[in-house]
């Protein structure tokens, strides 16, 4: 079915295909600190299948499962040693078969973290591929010979700390590994390494999953020799052989992550015409308070003009042959609510605020688990207690190489990646009802207070906020298909836009700042009237001349026009 979504100038309506995923929201499941039902410490299927109720009542009409099979677990999962078996920590296939299910009862699909950049240094293909220079496997990965001074082919760097070549004694060369040693990057230039994806991503989807998300995906078309990592020279042609061979017949969601992706680049991996992906997950709002060479360990402040220009050039640019993402967090990311919002006094209001100003975009919203309910950054004395490899790694490399103790723990505070890990938090009892075992990763202490529990007592909270903005996305297309425009895009504390389809028109307003402030409206706003369709503080009916902000208030107005 086709849907008008756009008259340009000549009055020519420009069409889209509808797809199932258009007014989809995601949520997306970290297992190990979603819920463990057998109380070994270690979040699990069992305990994902005993809470989707809790998801139905929310709304989500998909989870994105982080990883869940075998791997040793060097980096939690995204190294995986078994791509057709389930680790033992989280259950079995016949959970992840039950869970597919279970989800179906409920309207809910399920998509996998397909994690093949990379496999895990235990995958038998790795295995076998060390063993000799003639092992049918050796190809699967990439090898070199060091220098003639035996050093590594290249000086490049892995993302986790330390040389991304691995000498291997045995044969005599070097692999070479992106993130941690024990996760050799596949070679994509092999013909076989395609096949066996391709045949383990079918045997995923007869089994009836909805799709994928697939990790750092721009990196499979790496040139290592001209270190060339991202948006390689076989990237593309490797994703349209991999939609031949997979997604063709099948009505899926595919996102790809890709954080080099600039709105050109999104274009090709999602105009529906070139049969790769559906979307992307982008990152420029997100790398915008990274330091430009220290990365995230060296945060810059938040510039919300800074980030508005970023999103309207994603919705602008984007928007006619491509698919936008929508998220302020993920696995990878520290907490909305703590990094743009106020994770105090005005957690509730910014919490909400930062939720409609993303699910009024235009794009699929993804929200990560407990976004819901604004969990917070958690703030642990003794790097001991934090658990992430590339936390830990880097640590080490950045304080032998001179960073401060307390300057490294501040850039772990403020975007490191166990924020988000910390254990979902469903009530105030024992390790806040997650586990009656012993946590792998410490909690939140402020569980007692922040929590589902809680949350659904609260008519007021933030989950029925995120639930009603989910509905929203249902009842009205103009959400989903309509024309953004910016509003008061120099403001330095408001965030603010309208969306437009046909006669219906959506205006969204957000206070980013814990103070009031005065806003004059332009003309063609004042004295505008509608229906409030959602608001963190009274609903406003209607534009006067201007408008007396609350701390982080936000609301979206649906203009009724003649
Ligand atoms: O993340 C890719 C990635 O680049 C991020 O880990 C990034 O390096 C960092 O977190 C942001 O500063 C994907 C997965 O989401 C991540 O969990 C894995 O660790 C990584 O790939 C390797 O599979
Ligand atoms: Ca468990």
């Amino acid at each position: 079915m086709t849907i008008d979504v756009k008259k340009s100038d000549a009055g020519i309506i420009q069409t889209l295909d509808k797809k199932w995923w258009h007014d989809a929201v995601i949520y997306q499941i970290y297992p190990r600190s979603f819920m463990d039902a057998n109380n070994d410490g270690m979040g699990d299927l069992a305990g994902i299948i005993s809470k989707l109720d809790y998801l139905k009542e929310l709304g989500i009409n998909v989870i994105w499962l982080s990883p869940v099979f075998k791997s040793p677990m060097d980096d939690n999962g995204y190294d995986i040693s078994d791509y057709q078996d389930i680790a033992s920590e989280f259950g079995s296939l016949e959970e992840v078969d039950k869970l597919i299910a279970e989800a179906a009862k409920r309207d809910i699909r399920i998509i996998m973290d397909l994690v093949i950049n990379h496999s895990s240094d235990e995958h038998p293909w790795f295995i076998e591929s060390r063993k000799s220079k003639d092992s049918p496997y050796r190809d699967y990965y990439i090898w070199r010979k060091p220098q003639s001074d035996g050093l590594p082919p290249n000086d490049f760097h892995s993302y986790f700390g330390g040389s991304g070549w691995e000498f291997d004694e045995a044969t005599g060369e070097y692999y070479f590994h992106q993130f941690s040693k024990k996760q050799p990057d596949l070679n994509w230039e092999n013909p076989k390494v395609q096949e066996e994806v391709h045949r383990m991503m079918n045997w995923w989807l007869d089994r009836g999953i909805s799709g994928f998300r697939m990790d750092v995906i721009d990196l499979i078309g790496k040139d290592v020799d001209k270190q060339i990592m991202t948006n390689g020279p076989h990237l593309h042609t490797l994703l349209q052989e991999m939609n031949k061979a997979t997604f063709v017949g099948r009505d899926l969601l595919t996102v790809g992550e890709a954080w080099s992706a600039t709105p050109e680049i999104a274009k090709l991996y999602s105009d529906p015409t070139r049969d790769e992906l559906s979307m992307v997950f982008q990152f420029e709002h997100i790398t915008i308070t990274f330091d430009p060479e220290q990365g995230k360990w060296k945060p810059r402040p938040f510039d919300l003009v800074e980030f508005k220009q970023v999103i309207s050039k994603w919705q602008t640019e984007l928007g006619d042959c491509g698919w936008n993402s929508l998220f302020w967090n993920n696995h990878d990311l520290p907490r909305a609510v703590s990094k743009y919002g106020d994770p105090g006094r005005y957690r509730v209001q910014s919490a909400k605020m930062l939720a409609t100003a993303m699910h009024f975009l235009k794009g699929t919203p993804y929200i990560y688990q407990g976004e819901e309910i604004g969990m917070t950054n958690v703030q642990f004395d003794a790097i001991e207690d934090y658990q992430d490899i590339e936390t830990l790694n880097l640590y080490q490399e950045r304080t032998a190489a001179g960073v401060s103790h307390e300057a490294m723990m501040q850039g772990i505070y403020e975007n490191g990646r166990d924020n988000a890990r910390t254990p979902m938090q469903w009530n105030n009892t024992l390790n806040a009802g997650f586990s009656e075992g012993h946590p792998w990763l410490k909690l939140n202490p402020n569980y007692p207070e922040i929590n589902v529990e809680s949350a659904l007592d609260d008519p007021n909270s933030i989950f029925y906020h995120y639930q009603k903005l989910i509905q929203l996305r249902k009842n009205h297309q103009v959400i989903v298909y309509g024309d953004y425009q910016p509003l008061f895009a120099e403001h330095e504390k408001v965030f603010a836009y309208q969306r437009q389809l046909g006669n219906k028109r959506v205006v969204v307003i957000n206070n980013f700042s814990a103070e009031p402030l005065e806003l004059t409206l332009p003309i063609s706003l004042q004295g505008l009237k509608g229906q409030c369709l959602i608001s963190n503080y009274a609903a406003r009916k209607q534009l006067s001349e201007s408008l007396t902000l609350a701390p982080y208030e936000s609301f979206a107005l649906l203009i009724k026009q003649c």
